[in-house]
């Protein structure tokens, strides 16, 4: 067997472990006490991928939440899965790391570490063949960041050979919660550079447009946004749930058909169709449209226009009972009009899994085809652009560098961070240069 641990951490982590756990039941035919639906055939999937079988029958979640504030972790010890999450998987402290990465990542978070490293050890050992881990986080709070680059550093070294997946909300552009998100996002991306495999970026802007653009909904909530990044999160890793599906069908191969380089692993991702509830009786999008909005930038998850970059990679996974040709043509069509990088001969694969997509009623519409793009681009570079902006402007001045200096991190190494990140943003830029030389040549 090749289980995925999953991993939510601080309370945009753990809010939205809890929607793709919500999703993963409901398309596993899990009830909320973790036993299986009766009337439902399950054939097709890969149960132990995710969850673990008890001797009862049922099946527990293969998940861990841990966050420094109790309150996040207690809405789920209350809420309708209490049951099915195993009660010690769920690790709180007493009060979060007040956005601050060094609380989260050095001080405080060590206790939480010390909290949680035996539980979160049963959890590996239970496994016969772990494939690796996948983590749901936001990199602009102390936990989220700060813990979450903790247990990425530990993992990479007890667990080397094992891959880590981030699925990773960054600062939106616009909405700014707290003054310091910019250090903590720097921060973050210098220890994500070296010790995650891949990090799927989205930002809650980008879904909250996406809510009153396509889905009529003006005023989404956390619970509306978590459940449209939890359709991506279970489209990526539909392959690795249900046998039917060629492409990506463990997260090495995610990896692999994505990050041509280990430090360029940083991708961005899309959903299409959105319909509204009300809209159900619609006629079905066809597969070439929805392959068209894979690409249009009012269909990306994270704040981004992707005609604005190079495409280095790209893995597009349809779900639904779908004639390839259809696909093939489409992509054909679609493929012509994206610029790619010229040295990346075929950066596209496609797959499609034949189990139909499932939907939380209420959110949107119920369709039959759906698809989920995740890229790499150097379009990503938008992002850090954007972070550094605000970074500098803070950092420039030394502005609330006391509070991190004040939990022990050094001022060498918030320099350093900084190198880091200017590094990382020069090679998604030379991605491009790189490019336009070599078609000079
Ligand atoms: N999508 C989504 N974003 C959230 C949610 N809760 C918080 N966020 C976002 O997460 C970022 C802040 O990170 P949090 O996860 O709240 O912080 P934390 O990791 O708990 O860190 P501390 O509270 O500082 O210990 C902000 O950008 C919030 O907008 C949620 O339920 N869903
Ligand atoms: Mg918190």
């Amino acid at each position: 067997m090749r289980e995925i641990i999953s991993l939510h951490i601080g309370q945009g982590g753990v809010n939205l472990g809890n929607a793709c756990w919500e999703l993963f039941c409901l398309e596993h035919n899990i009830q909320p006490d973790g036993t299986l639906s009766p009337e439902k055939t399950h054939n097709n999937d890969i149960l132990e991928t995710m969850f673990s079988e008890n001797p009862s029958g049922s099946y527990t979640p293969r998940s861990i939440f841990i966050d420094s504030d109790p309150d996040p972790i207690d809405q789920i010890r209350k809420g309708p899965f209490n049951k099915a999450f195993h009660p010690d998987n769920l690790i709180s402290g007493k009060q979060d790391f007040a956005s601050n990465f060094v609380k989260g990542n050095n001080t405080e978070g060590k206790e939480l570490f010390n909290k949680c490293e035996d539980q979160i050890r049963k959890v590996i050992e239970s496994c016969d063949n772990l494939q690796g881990f996948i983590f749901t986080h936001a990199i602009s709070g102390g936990t989220g960041s700060g813990f979450s680059a903790l247990l990425y550093e530990r993992f990479g070294i007890v667990y080397p050979k094992k891959t880590k997946v981030g699925f990773t909300i960054f600062p939106s552009p616009k909405y700014s919660d707290t003054i310091v998100e910019p250090y903590n996002s720097v921060f973050s991306l210098d220890t994500f550079i070296r010790d995650a495999e891949m990090i799927v970026a989205m930002d809650n802007e980008a879904v909250y447009d996406i809510c009153s653009a396509h889905l009529d909904n003006e005023i989404p909530s956390y619970s509306n946004i978590n459940r449209i990044m939890a359709l991506a999160i279970a489209s990526s890793l539909s392959s690795m749930r249900f046998k039917g599906g060629y492409l990506n069908t463990n997260l090495k191969e995610l990896e692999t058909n994505l990050v041509p380089f280990p430090n360029l692993h940083f991708t961005l991702s899309s959903f299409a169709p959105f319909i509204p509830p009300e809209k159900v009786h619609n006629k079905q999008p066809t597969i070439t449209q929805i392959t068209k909005a894979a690409f249009d930038k009012n269909y990306m998850l994270a704040k981004v226009d992707p005609k604005v970059g190079k495409y280095v990679a790209c893995s597009l996974m349809y779900r639904g009972l779908i004639n390839p040709w259809e696909v093939t043509n489409a992509v054909i069509k679609m493929r012509k009009k994206l610029d790619f990088i010229n040295w990346v001969p075929s950066g596209f694969k496609t797959g499609i899994n034949t189990q139909p997509p499932v939907f939380i009623p209420g959110d949107m519409a119920k369709v039959k085809n759906t698809l989920c793009a995740i890229m790499n681009t150097s379009a990503f570079g938008q992002i850090l652009n954007s972070i550094e902006d605000r970074f500098h402007k803070l950092y420039n001045k030394r502005a609330f560098v006391h509070w991190f200096l004040g939990e022990g991190i050094r001022s060498e190494l918030i320099s350093s961070a900084d190198w880091e990140f200017a590094d990382l943003k020069r090679a998604y830029r030379s991605l491009e240069e790189n490019d336009k030389e070599s078609d000079s040549d």
